[in-house]
């Protein structure tokens, strides 16, 4: 690993601990809830006090970065050229106002369009998920394994119900073969938090239909240090600054699934 991302890897960590504690806090305190696009896409104050928190801490180490937040604190990006750091200070709002837990801080870096480096803090159960490129992926500094083939009867994917039920993005009639198949299915209601598992081998696969580059860019470094394949539903590669559809899964998995229950059934 060279000595600048070592560098970088040092500081990312002590702030997301510094983060971490901030969110610990916030539990005695009030939360001031709002909402977005719809009455169930929700935002807190945590939310956007640790996303400035990060920007702050960036713009004064690293002043030549560039950085793109969910809560809008960053810049507009239009290239992926030079240091980006996507971020979604709070992901999983929802779990986090509703359950204290299931949220994770989610912090990708990407050089050139490529990534380098990728964070997961899982802030309730303590467990640092990061990877570097060429360096492989961690869990609280434990190497993850590479991932190891499983066939689809025996996976657990992650996936959210609303795709099984008439939606306006997908047919149900897609997903519910596979939903069947497998030995079972789990949602967790957090991008980044799936995507982690994923790479820890705690599922087999996630798929879902909407996300930005902040709920994946963390998770698209750590899949790729452990031999995982990420796509979106058409199996093209994800543009890192666009929205995008996610299938992500165990190696041979991606394959088996995207031919028999994907490849040509998806209309956007
Ligand atoms: P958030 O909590 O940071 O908003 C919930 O199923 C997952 O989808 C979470 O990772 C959540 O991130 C994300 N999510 C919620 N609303 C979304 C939207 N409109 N577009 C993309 N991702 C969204
Ligand atoms: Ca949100
Ligand atoms: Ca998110
Ligand atoms: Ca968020």
């Amino acid at each position: 690993m060279t000595q600048r991302w070592k560098e970088i890897d040092t500081y990312v960590k002590e702030w997301l601990k510094e983060a971490g504690q901030k969110i610990q806090q916030s539990f005695s305190k009030e939360l001031l809830i709002q909402t977005k696009s719809n009455p169930n896409d929700l935002v807190t104050n945590m939310d956007k006090e640790i996303e400035q928190f990060f920007i702050s801490k960036i713009n004064e180490t690293f002043p030549e970065h560039h950085i793109l937040g969910e809560e809008g604190y960053g810049e507009e990006l239009e290239s992926d050229e030079g240091t980006i750091w996507i971020i979604d200070p709070i992901d999983g709002t929802m779990n986090f106002v509703h359950q204290q837990r299931n949220f994770a801080i989610s912090i990708g870096i990407f050089e050139d369009g490529v990534g380098q480096a990728g964070y997961i803090y899982d802030v309730i159960h303590n467990e640092l998920y990061h990877a570097l490129k060429g360096q492989g992926a961690f869990m609280n500094n434990i190497q993850l394994p590479k991932l190891e083939p499983v066939p689809v009867e025996q996976a657990i994917i992650s996936l959210n119900a609303t795709w099984v039920t008439e939606n306006r993005r997908i047919d149900p009639s897609v997903l519910s073969p596979l939903v069947r198949k497998v030995r079972g299915t789990r949602s967790y209601g957090s991008a980044a938090i799936e995507l982690a598992y994923v790479a820890a081998g705690r599922l087999d696969g996630y798929i879902t239909l909407r996300l930005a580059p902040w709920d994946f860019a963390a998770g698209k470094v750590l899949i790729e240090e452990v031999g995982g394949v990420m796509t979106d539903l058409e199996g093209k590669p994800l543009e890192i600054l666009e929205k995008s559809s996610v299938f992500v899964s165990k190696p041979t998995l991606h394959d088996e699934i995207f031919r028999t229950y994907l490849e040509g059934k998806w209309n956007k």
